[in-house]
């Protein structure tokens, strides 16, 4: 049991000032607001929950950084990219899955993220047999959680075909693909592969309508029951094209008619959507899983946020390809991705809160519906707390997240809570070097084999 005490704290209610919270079993069991520290209390500037990380592939961030030179004479774009990650996911041992993963994760950590949402789609041997245990992979990436103590809600991901109307998946699409009868019980191997994680959840994901039938499809939903169901929707203008010439309809249109989207829904990307998709996906409640990193990263485009939060929708970010692990560069750039397409400042900002604090409450929001998890500083929820220090300029509340989030070099992320369990003090994470020590060697060797 200890005793937390900060300046300030983001309740569910809003800010509140000098707030003692009292951990116990990993959840907060008191808080009280306008108290004096106590002796033995452990002193912080300004509490938040910790945020969801709605999509990741842990694996790409070997990469991050080592795709920005074209492959060859074309121009590149998304395409080529896959190409490059294609050839990096020949390599990949469960060891190494491990390794990575646990890279990311401790730097998801460092960053303020609690929780991720791993869009876990690297199942197969290299040459695409299958291992003994058909959940191995996903051992690997419940090994890495264990490791970082972030929470999981891993979303195993259905794969089977190259391209709309079922092409036959590629020699890189092979570690991926499974049919239905194996992928149910992939589902339930990966359900014991988490079941020791304290917290951890599994969904389940339709990669994309690319690689899934409207048959498959409708099998996934009904293994879903109540769990977080993830796609890839709508994120390349070619994916947008081939939609319409296969079915006459695009890939947002498509879904909301052929599939029953709700509130368990996470649309990743949803980049290309018109208006009376986007009216149609926020009165759904389904969420979309924003990547604004990796978005511009790929070249993918800018999803109308402004007028999606107009239309009721709501949004939680992600890391995807891991490129840059940030969570305050995350909404960062979704705001600058506004600005730069409207013309206009402080686009996505409530009408009685600043920028910075409507985008966190919207990644709050959207990021717990979408991993099927709470993130909130009230009693009884799971101790999930993010410390920023301050630079005591005199910004208390709203003003430390829009500078968190827009000025750098201020508040930062300072301390990390985990189900109570303190990860990450004074910005790094207790595990960092023995993870970033094992992270190198792994990195080393498969960069130079590749
Ligand atoms: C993925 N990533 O599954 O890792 C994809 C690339 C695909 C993003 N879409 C592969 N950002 O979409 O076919
Ligand atoms: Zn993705």
């Amino acid at each position: 049991m200890k005793t937390l005490w900060f300046e300030r704290a983001l309740l569910p209610e809003g800010w509140a000032d000098a707030v003692r919270i009292r951990l116990a079993d990993g959840r907060v069991a008191a808080i009280e607001r306008g108290a004096h520290a106590q002796r033995g209390d452990e002193r912080y500037a300004t509490a938040m929950p910790g945020l969801p990380n709605l999509h990741s592939h842990a694996f790409q961030r070997l990469m991050a950084g080592r795709a920005e030179a074209p492959a060859g004479p074309a121009k590149d774009d998304f395409w080529g990219w896959r190409e490059l990650m294609y050839r990096l996911v020949g390599s990949l041992t469960p060891d190494d899955v491990a390794a990575i993963a646990a890279m990311a994760f401790v730097e998801m950590l460092e960053a303020g993220f609690t929780r991720v949402g791993e869009f876990h789609y690297l199942h197969h041997q290299p040459d695409g047999s299958r291992y003994d245990d058909p959940a191995e992979m996903a051992v690997a990436i419940a090994r890495a959680a264990a490791e970082s103590g972030i929470a999981l809600t891993l979303l195993p991901v259905f794969y089977a075909h190259a391209g709309f109307g079922g092409a036959p998946p590629n020699a890189g699409q092979r570690r991926f693909v499974n049919d239905l009868d194996r992928f149910a019980r992939l589902l339930d191997a990966s359900r014991g592969a988490v079941a020791c994680l304290p917290g951890a959840l599994v969904g389940i994901a339709p990669h994309s309508l690319r690689a899934v039938t409207p048959e498959e499809l409708l099998a996934l939903e009904t293994m879903a029951t109540a769990a977080p169901i993830h796609i890839h929707i709508a994120e390349q203008v070619k994916e947008v094209a081939d939609c319409i010439a296969w079915s006459g309809q695009r890939p947002v249109a498509w879904l909301l008619d052929h599939a029953l989207v709700d509130p368990r829904w996470c649309l990743v990307h949803a980049t290309h959507i018109d208006s009376s998709e986007l009216t149609a996906v926020a009165a759904s409640g389904a969420v979309v899983g924003l990547c604004p990193i990796t978005e511009a990263n790929l070249g993918d485009g800018i999803f109308p946020a402004d007028a999606f939060l107009a239309a009721g929708g709501g949004f939680g970010i992600g890391s995807d390809s891991n490129v840059c692990i940030s969570a305050a560069t995350e909404l960062q750039l979704l705001e600058y991705g506004q600005r730069l397409s409207l013309h206009r400042r402080s686009v996505l900002a409530a009408n009685d809160a600043s920028c910075g604090r409507t985008l966190v409450d919207e990644a709050l929001r959207g990021g717990v519906q979408a991993l099927g998890c709470e993130s909130a500083i009230k009693v009884g929820a799971s101790a999930d707390l993010v410390a920023l220090s301050h630079d005591h300029f005199g910004e208390l509340g709203d003003g430390v997240l829009d500078r968190w989030i827009f000025a750098g070099g201020g508040p930062a992320v300072d301390t990390v809570w985990c189900r109570g369990i303190q990860l990450v003090s004074n910005g790094r994470h207790r595990a960092r070097d023995d993870v970033a020590g094992r992270f190198a060697k792994v990195a080393t060797r498969l960069l130079r084999a590749t």
